[in-house]
C-alpha cells in the first residue's frame, strides 16, 4: 500500500474471500496463520491511518505480515520526503499488533524485496490499477506467477489512503524542526537535490507544488534557495549586502508561511564572525536548513560580474574562524554551515580553490559550494571530480547559472549533490513584467498587455481560500 492505498474495513473490504481469520471460502481463501505463509505489504508508514492498519490486519489473516518499509530513497523518487525518518516509521510499524518483521524496501519497485524475501502473498489496493503503479502491478503478478505465490487484491475507499492524508498534512504546515531537518535528509536521499530559487510567497508556492511526472518518477523542487541577488534586485537594491538580515527575513517569513520545503539561506560574506553568529542562529530558530558564505571580503559584489569588479578574497584562517564561531553557535545538530569558494570568480585556480576547500573542511564546512562565472564547465569538474577524491560524503554545492547547459545527471557524475537554479524565478517574470508595461504605454490601453499576464480568473483562483 505503498502511499496510494487504504482499505477501509468493512466497506468493500476483502470479505467476499474472508470470513474469519484464518476461515477460507473459494479458491482465493487465505491459507490461515498456522501455515506461516509470509504476506508481503509494502507501506511508506509515514501516516499510520486505519486504511493501512486494517490491510495490515487482512494480510495478518494469509499469514506472517513481512513489512517492505520504503526507505527515503525510494520514497522521493515519486513522493515527498516522508515527515518521520525511517527509523522513526519503523518504530513504529513495528509497533503494530500485526505486524512480524518490518525490513528496508531500498527501492520504489517491489520487485527486488520480492526476489530476496520470495513470499507467498503480496498484498496491495487496487487502485494500483491505474496511475503510476499500474506497470507495477504487471510486474508484480508476472515476479509473483514465477515465485508460485499470488497477488491479492483488496477494494480501497477513495479519501481513506496515505497520499489524501499526507495532502492535509502539507496543507497544515510544517515545523521549524521538520522543515530544518529536511534538508539533510534529502542529500542522504537522493542522488541530486535539486533547490530553486525563491524571492517570494508566491515564487516559493510555484516551488512546493510543481511536479513532473517522467520516465524516471516525480520530478519536483527540493527546496529553496534565499538569493541575496534577488532578495536585493526585488528591492531595487545591489547585490551588495546593502539589505540586512531583519529586512531579508521579512520575506522569507512570507515564503515559509505558504511552503514547507527546505530553505538554503544565502549568507553573502556571513559578515564579520561577532555578527555571523547571530545570523546563524537567527536562521536556525526560523527553521531554515543551511547557510552558505563566501570567502570574500570587503564590500562584497556579485561573483557574476567576475573580474570586471574587485573581489578580494578572506585570508583562509581568517574564514575559518568564521566557520568555527557559527558552528559553535547552532543549536541544533542537523543545520548545516556551508563554505563558498570564490576563488574561480577572483580569477584564482582550481588548486588555489581545491587547497582553500579542504580547509574550510578541517575547520568544520558541512559542505562546500564551489562558484565560477565561465561557461564552459571545465573548471568546475576538474574541481568537483578532485574534491570527491578526497571527500567522498562532503556535500557538494553547485549554482551552474553560466554553465548552464550541463544537465543535472551530468553534474552528479561530476559529483555534486546540491544544484541551486540561483535567480531564475525572478529573471523570468522580470521581462513579462516589462513588455506588459511597455504594451500599455504604447497602446494606451490594457488589452494588448493581456497576453502577458494570467487571466484575473486564474489569479483569483490562484490561492485557495479567496472567495
Ligand atoms: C545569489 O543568488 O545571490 C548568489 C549566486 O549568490 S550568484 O548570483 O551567482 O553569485
Ligand atoms: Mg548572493
Amino acid at each position: 500500500m505503498r502511499g496510494e492505498t487504504g482499505v477501509c474495513r468493512g466497506n468493500g473490504g476483502p470479505q467476499t474471500f474472508i470470513n474469519k481469520r484464518g476461515a477460507e471460502g473459494g479458491s482465493a481463501a487465505p491459507r490461515g496463520k498456522q501455515t506461516l505463509k509470509t504476506v508481503y505489504v509494502g507501506i511508506t508508514g509515514d501516516i499510520i491511518h486505519p486504511g493501512i492498519v486494517n490491510i495490515i490486519h487482512q494480510a495478518s489473516l494469509y499469514g506472517e505480515v513481512l513489512v517492505g518499509l520504503l526507505t527515503d530513497t525510494a520514497i522521493v523518487r515519486y513522493k515527498r520526503l516522508p515527515y518521520l525518518s525511517y527509523e522513526q516509521r519503523r518504530q513504529v510499524v513495528e509497533s503494530l499488533r500485526d505486524v512480524s518483521r518490518v525490513v528496508p524496501q531500498e527501492e520504489w519497485s517491489y520487485i527486488p524485496n520480492l526476489r530476496r524475501h520470495r513470499p507467498d502473498f503480496i498484498i496491495h489496493g487496487d487502485d494500483w490499477k491505474t496511475g503510476i503503479l499500474a506497470r507495477e502491478r504487471e510486474d508484480v503478478y508476472k515476479v509473483m506467477a514465477e515465485l508460485g505465490g499470488r497477488v491479492i487484491e483488496i477494494p480501497y475507499t477513495p479519501g481513506l489512503n496515505s497520499t489524501a492524508f499526507s495532502e492535509s498534512v502539507t496543507s497544515i504546515g510544517t515545523t521549524p524542526d521538520l522543515r530544518l531537518k529536511a534538508l539533510r535528509r534529502l542529500i542522504d536521499a537522493k542522488p541530486v537535490t535539486r533547490i530553486m530559487e525563491a524571492h517570494s510567497g508566491l515564487s516559493g508556492l510555484i516551488i512546493e507544488h510543481m511536479e513532473l511526472l517522467k520516465e524516471d518518477g516525480v520530478h519536483r523542487f527540493d527546496g529553496m534557495w534565499s538569493s541575496s541577488l534577488t532578495d536585493s534586485a526585488s528591492k531595487g537594491k545591489p547585490d551588495i549586502e546593502a539589505v540586512d538580515i531583519t529586512t531579508r527575513l521579512q520575506d522569507l517569513t512570507q515564503i515559509l508561511e505558504c511552503t514547507t520545503k527546505p530553505i538554503i539561506y544565502d549568507g553573502d560574506t556571513g559578515g564579520i564572525p561577532e555578527h555571523f553568529v547571530f545570523t546563524v542562529r537567527t536562521l536556525e530558530r526560523n527553521g531554515i536548513s543551511a547557510v552558505i558564505i563566501e570567502d570574500k571580503t570587503g564590500l562584497k559584489k556579485n561573483s557574476l560580474f567576475g573580474a570586471e569588479v574587485e573581489q578580494r578574497l578572506a585570508p583562509v584562517e581568517e574564514f575559518q574562524a568564521k566557520i568555527q564561531a557559527g558552528k559553535k553557535a547552532q543549536v541544533t545538530g542537523e543545520f548545516m554551515i556551508i563554505a563558498r569558494l570564490e576563488s574561480l570568480i577572483a580569477g584564482g585556480s582550481v588548486d588555489e580553490a581545491l587547497a582553500r576547500a579542504l580547509a574550510y573542511v578541517e575547520a568544520g564546512a558541512d559542505g562546500v559550494m564551489i562558484h565560477s562565472k565561465e561557461t564552459s564547465g571545465g573548471d568546475i569538474e576538474d574541481f568537483c571530480r578532485r574534491f570527491r577524491r578526497v571527500y567522498a560524503g562532503i556535500p557538494l554545492v553547485l549554482v551552474p547559472t553560466t554553465y548552464n547547459r550541463f544537465t543535472e545527471k551530468e553534474l552528479a557524475a561530476w559529483g555534486a549533490n546540491v544544484i541551486i537554479y540561483a535567480n531564475h524565478m525572478l529573471r523570468s517574470s522580470y521581462p513579462a513584467m516589462v513588455k506588459t508595461a511597455q504594451a500599455i504605454l504604447e497602446h494606451e490601453r490594457s488589452l494588448e498587455a493581456d497576453q502577458f499576464c494570467m487571466s484575473i480568473r486564474d489569479i483569483l483562483e490562484l490561492i485557495p481560500g479567496g472567495k
